[in-house]
């Protein structure tokens, strides 16, 4: 039996997002977002489901905290809907909005539990996307502005802030290959939105340094890593290509004040440019106090003329798979942590989103999801590796919770250590609740 042992300092923590979750979307002077817009719009979320419920946390915030302290976090990971603060984006602040949020941080703060906070979780207020949303500069400036407002209303309860969450799927998943809200397949749009979004990540870092705030302040990328299926250097070009897709293109940019420029090139051959002005990149490139890093999964993957954007093709190897089809590669995200600090310096890093989706359901009224358990055992088997390495790892947040609104899957895909009855919206603990509510406890597992 090995004993995997984490070090006593780290932090311990769940996350969730606020469309997935809240519910009451047309409560207490909310706005629309644009995951309202696109998940009412037929055909663009699996069974027409949408966020309107989800797990009504909104309602039952004191029972959800209730759990995070049964289940002895750190830190709670969540997101402030952007439309229950500005329901036109910007403007007038919504001040029912801003209570809900001040009772909710008071509740975990009065339980012991450190807030973490995502400012941007992908809700954008349809008001801006109506003008063009982060195609335009000036979403920029609502965000800033919106930021602005929690800092300072939050200042002293928040400490932890992290301006953007996962900016690939807010660009290229949701503005090229159309799967997320908006849903356009647009590679200009797409690397325009991407730049604008790490113009706002760089502005709220710099809003944020400049109104004095306690705390420390970051940002999310999602990652992935792709091994080349053979040592042929056209295998592990194109693989280098996708992996920096995620990684080099929103990470480069902050910690270097530059694109990566295989990329860039990769680009500039479609006919698509980088929208930027003078000054963008030594806005972008504020320091940050910490990265959020997001893995879930990883690929063998070989060169394929014409294939998808980078002439890549997968290669399914058998790996085990999750419920939502993902290969299970617990050694990517060992690779993936090792290469940012390669590249970027021991940067101190939050994972920020670690997790699988299996769906198995309650039977006599017990979730015995030991795949779970495993993937997590897996995981953080990888995670100690890293450290052990010299990855520079300050904390462990698993995706998520609780069963929640998986975006373009709906409710189809349980990503949760709480199960959700979507009918009742009873909570039940699962099995991997009690496992991680030990190894959180421990700081060790044993294998
Ligand atoms: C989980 C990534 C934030 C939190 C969780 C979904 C995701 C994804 C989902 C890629 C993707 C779909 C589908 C099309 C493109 C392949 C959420 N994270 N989560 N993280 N990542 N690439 N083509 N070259 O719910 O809200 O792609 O396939």
């Amino acid at each position: 039996m090995s004993i995997i042992q984490f070090p006593t300092e780290m932090k311990w923590g769940v996350a969730t997002a606020s469309y997935q979750i809240e519910g009451a979307v047309n409560e207490d002077g909310r706005g629309l977002s644009i995951w309202d817009t696109f998940s009412h719009t037929p055909g663009k979320v699996l069974n027409g489901d949408n966020g309107d419920i989800a797990c009504d946390s909104y309602h039952r915030y004191e029972e959800d905290i209730a759990l995070l302290k049964d289940l002895g976090v750190d830190v709670y990971r969540f997101s402030i809907a952007w439309p229950r603060i500005y329901p036109q984006g910007t403007g007038d602040v919504n001040e029912k909005g801003l209570a809900f949020y001040h009772k909710f941080v008071d509740t975990l703060l009065e339980n012991g539990i450190e807030p973490i906070c995502t400012l941007y979780h992908w809700d954008l207020p349809q008001a801006l996307q109506d003008e063009g949303g982060w195609n335009n500069r000036s979403t920029i400036d609502a965000f800033v502005e919106y930021a602005e407002t929690m800092f300072r209303e939050f200042k002293g309860k928040i400490n932890y802030w992290i301006t953007l969450n996962e900016p690939w799927c807010t660009s290229f998943l949701s503005n090229y290959l159309g799967v997320h809200a908006p849903g356009y397949n647009d590679l200009q749009l797409a690397v325009n939105v991407s730049h604008h979004l790490l113009l706002a990540h760089g502005r709220a870092v710099q809003k944020f340094r400049e109104l004095n705030i306690e705390g420390e302040i970051g940002y999310a990328p999602n990652t992935t890593w792709i091994d080349p299926y053979s040592n042929k250097t056209e295998d592990i070009q194109a693989c280098q290509r996708e992996i920096g897709w995620y990684i080099e293109w929103f990470m480069d940019p902050v910690f270097k004040g530059k694109y990566p420029e295989f990329l860039v090139e990769w680009f500039k051959n479609k006919g698509v440019k980088l929208p930027i002005n003078e000054g963008d990149l030594e806005v972008i490139k504020q320091p940050i106090d910490f990265i959020g890093i997001n893995y879930y999964s990883g690929h063998v993957g070989r060169y394929k003329e014409g294939e998808g954007l980078f002439h890549l093709e997968m290669i399914d190897l058998g790996y085990e798979r999750t419920d939502i089809d993902w290969p299970i590669y617990p050694d990517g995200f060992y690779h993936v942590l090792t290469h940012i600090t390669e590249r970027y310096g021991k940067v101190p890093i939050y994972i920020t989103e670690n997790g699988s989706c299996y769906n198995e359901e309650p039977v006599h009224g017990r979730v015995k999801d030991n795949n779970r358990i495993k993937y997590l055992q897996q995981h953080l088997t990888s995670l100690h590796r890293a450290i052990q390495s010299g990855v520079n790892i300050k904390g462990y947040i698993s995706w998520s919770l609780m069963d929640n609104f998986e975006w373009a899957e709906g409710y189809s895909k349980r990503f949760g250590l709480v199960f959700i009855n979507f009918r009742t919206l009873e909570r039940i603990k699962k099995d991997s609740f009690y496992w991680y509510k030990k190894t959180i406890e421990n700081k060790w597992f044993d294998l």
